[in-house]
């Protein structure tokens, strides 16, 4: 299997089918097997009953439920585990992330390691909202300085990855929390020199639905997650 797609829903139920629907045309007309995994956490909305009534018995979609757990990170882990493909992406599933930069992110890693969506890069950008643009700026600015990170949004998640990156790697002790835990991880690539390449991405509007987002929480959350790692008090050994 060439690709897997790792798709985290919580009440997602307005965007996913279409979601699905543009991702799998994308891939269609690509020359590589693949398949779209879906991680929901038993969203109260009924997405999950959403993509079973429009995807059960094709082989290329895989529903997963989690009843007992719930978070961003860890269900993307819980994808990724179950996923085979020798290259990984993981995306948001409301419409953030562009379904049209698959085939750019799929093709550059046969060259780089990683691949990453950046808005701060040369033609990235943010249609949602323009406070949210320049305060992750600000930001991600400060991971660049605290942190050393050579790359330029360190919180967008949007990514593509040889799943042989991750080979050896206790994934837990990266993969928990929410957004933050993509700072640990371009930061443990980074640091076992993995070559990361970013490629502009525009954030384009959610199409439904409402953000998981609290933006006073995940601020802190994320500050201290930065300061746990520069103090050292955060370790992948
Ligand atoms: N499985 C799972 N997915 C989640 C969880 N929380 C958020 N997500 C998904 O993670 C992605 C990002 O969440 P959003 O609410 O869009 O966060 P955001 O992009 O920072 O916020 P907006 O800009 O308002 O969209 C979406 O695809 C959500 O459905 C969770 O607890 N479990
Ligand atoms: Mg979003």
């Amino acid at each position: 299997m060439n690709l897997s797609v790792i798709l985290p829903t919580y009440n997602e139920r307005d965007s996913i089918s279409s979601l699905i629907t543009e991702i799998y045309e994308i891939l269609e007309a690509q020359p590589l097997s693949f398949e779209i995994i879906i991680v929901d956490d038993n969203s109260p909305d009924g997405t999950y009953r959403e993509i079973l009534k429009e995807w059960d018995g094709n082989p290329k979609i895989k529903a997963l439920l989690r009843k007992n757990e719930k978070g961003l990170a860890t269900a993307i882990l819980h994808g990724i585990r179950q996923s085979e493909g020798k290259k990984v992406i993981v995306m948001d599933t409301d419409f953030n992330h562009p379904p049209k930069l698959i085939p750019l992110l799929v093709n550059i890693t046969d060259y780089f390691e990683i691949a990453s969506g950046s808005r701060y890069v040369i033609g990235g950008g943010m249609e949602t909202s323009r406070f949210r643009y320049a305060g992750s700026k600000v930001f991600n600015k400060f991971i660049h300085y605290t942190l050393k990170m050579q790359t330029t949004d360190n919180l967008s998640g949007y990514y593509c990855f040889r799943r042989e990156v991750l080979d050896g790697l206790e994934l837990e002790k990266i993969f928990f929390g929410y957004g933050d835990y993509f700072i640990r991880f371009l930061y443990v690539m980074q640091g076992l020199k993995h070559p990361i390449i970013e490629i502009p991405v525009v954030y384009e509007d959610r199409l439904g639905g409402l953000s998981k987002t609290n933006l006073k929480t995940e601020f802190f959350r994320y500050f201290a997650s930065v300061l746990n790692i520069k103090f050292r008090i955060w370790k992948i050994k």
